[in-house]
């Protein structure tokens, strides 16, 4: 077993240039391992508290607590990583982490599990997919389907939009290299297209364009157009949207485009989007204490496309376990930081799959360059990915990790 020599927290700055934590562990091996934590901005009621100081900026807090209490429990101790985990779980003792902050505990797990790659002389995905799947037999290695968020609006953007993002999600295409290709030449077809039409070209927070249209519909039809004038066509070019519903839920209804909306007529809208567009997975399409309503979509709409859950599950087994009871989902979004240790987030993946529901592993709309959750979706097998536009490079750096693992597995077949 690893044994720890000593764990370290930094500051570093994300995507959005607020600080974020950075950890380093170092193994008595001399292996090291470091992680950097991402940061939400819709996030999920129930999410574990990402622990900010005072001024709701910084981290200063996260990372004493990283570098005295946490340090002194876990230095010169023998651990795997649930063993390690559940260490960290305990000596937070709350049920968010919101005494010594998820984001300080999240980055020590994935620090940790880093470093243990390393000293065992594997890649982080084979390391994971170790940890993931006990039986060997059983494993094997899938680079996930990527849908890129291209068009921004809802919380990462001030254009107006109600819906949060708007994905290509490219998936008549063989390798990941040629679906960031493909996406990249359709995002310059929609640039093209938003400046021809007199619509600004500034930038959401993932990277894709935040243009100030009149209505949801409209992004979709920007999508189609952009599409065909890049010289493909929407039976390879899917489209996805995270609704991210519970930003606009008021008063008991979904505000949206002048309307108050209740759940049957969300649901009823998306039958007619999906009627006209080719979109096949909508993630958070109400709000996230609505698991009834949710179980009405899936069985709606379950059997077409993606029913994604995220802040109605927050990568959290209890509430996982309810979706499940009440059949509110077919897949789930899956965010590390949501939870705050790895040996959750499998947890979490492992419930999922023994329920037949499908795995989609998520960025945050915060992040910085580490490219963990692109070897994590490669190791348990999920089916999609979403990091963003892949034009910026805290995005790129997850596709390039995915362009490398592929050419690796292939290698290895060989
Ligand atoms: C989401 C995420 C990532 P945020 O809602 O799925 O795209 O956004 O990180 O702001 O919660
Ligand atoms: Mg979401």
């Amino acid at each position: 077993m690893p044994k720890i020599s000593s764990i370290k927290a930094e500051e570093t700055t994300d995507s959005r240039g607020n600080s974020t934590l950075l950890a380093t562990c170092l193994l008595a091996s001399g292996a090291l391992g470091s992680a950097s934590v991402p940061s939400g901005t819709s996030t999920g009621r129930h999410e574990a508290c990402e622990l900010r100081d005072p001024d709701g900026k910084g981290v200063q807090k996260a990372i004493k607590n990283v570098n005295e209490e946490i340090v002194k429990a876990v230095m010169g101790k023998e651990v795997d990583q649930t063993a390690l985990d559940e260490l960290l779980i305990k000596l937070d003792g709350t049920k968010n982490k919101s005494r010594l902050g998820a984001n300080a505990i999240l980055g020590v797990s994935l620090a940790f599990a880093r470093a243990t790659a390393k000293e065992r002389n594997l890649e982080l995905y084979e390391h994971l997919a170790n940890l993931y799947f006990r039986d060997e037999n059983a494993r094997k290695y899938k680079i996930p389907e990527p849908a890129f968020n291209v068009l921004n609006g809802g919380k990462h953007a001030k254009n107006g939009l109600a819906f949060q993002e708007f994905l290509l999600i490219p998936i008549g295409f063989n390798t990941i290299m040629e679906k960031v290709e493909v996406t990249q030449k359709i995002i310059v077809s929609l640039k093209d297209l938003l400046l021809q039409n007199g619509q600004s070209i500034e930038l959401g927070d993932e990277g894709g364009f935040a243009p100030k249209l009149k209505s949801n519909e409209e992004a979709l039809e920007y999508l189609g157009k952009a599409i065909s004038a890049a010289g493909y066509d929407t039976q390879k070019v899917k489209l996805g949207i995270d609704v991210a519903a519970s930003s606009f839920w008021k008063n008991e209804h979904y505000a949206i485009e002048g309307k108050m909306l209740n759940a049957g007529e969300m649901i009823s809208m998306y039958e007619k989007l999906c009627g006209k567009h080719e979109i096949i997975s909508i993630e958070d399409g109400l709000n996230e204490e609505d698991f009834a309503g949710f179980a009405q979509m899936n069985k709606k709409l379950g059997g077409k496309i993606n029913i994604v859950g995220d802040d109605l599950t927050v990568t959290n087994v209890e509430l996982i376990k309810k979706a499940i009871e009440n059949k509110s989902i077919n897949t789930l979004l899956i965010k590390p930081n949501q939870i705050g240790t790895l040996s959750e987030t499998l947890a979490a993946i492992k419930l999922a799959r023994e329920n037949n529901i499908k795995i989609f592993v998520s960025h945050r709309s915060g992040e910085t360059v580490d490219s963990f959750i692109a070897d994590l979706s490669v190791a348990v097998g999920a089916e999609f990915i979403k990091a963003g536009a892949p034009t910026r490079p805290e995005r790129m750096a997850k596709y390039n990790r995915l362009i490398e693992i592929e050419k690796e597995i292939s290698r290895s077949k060989i």
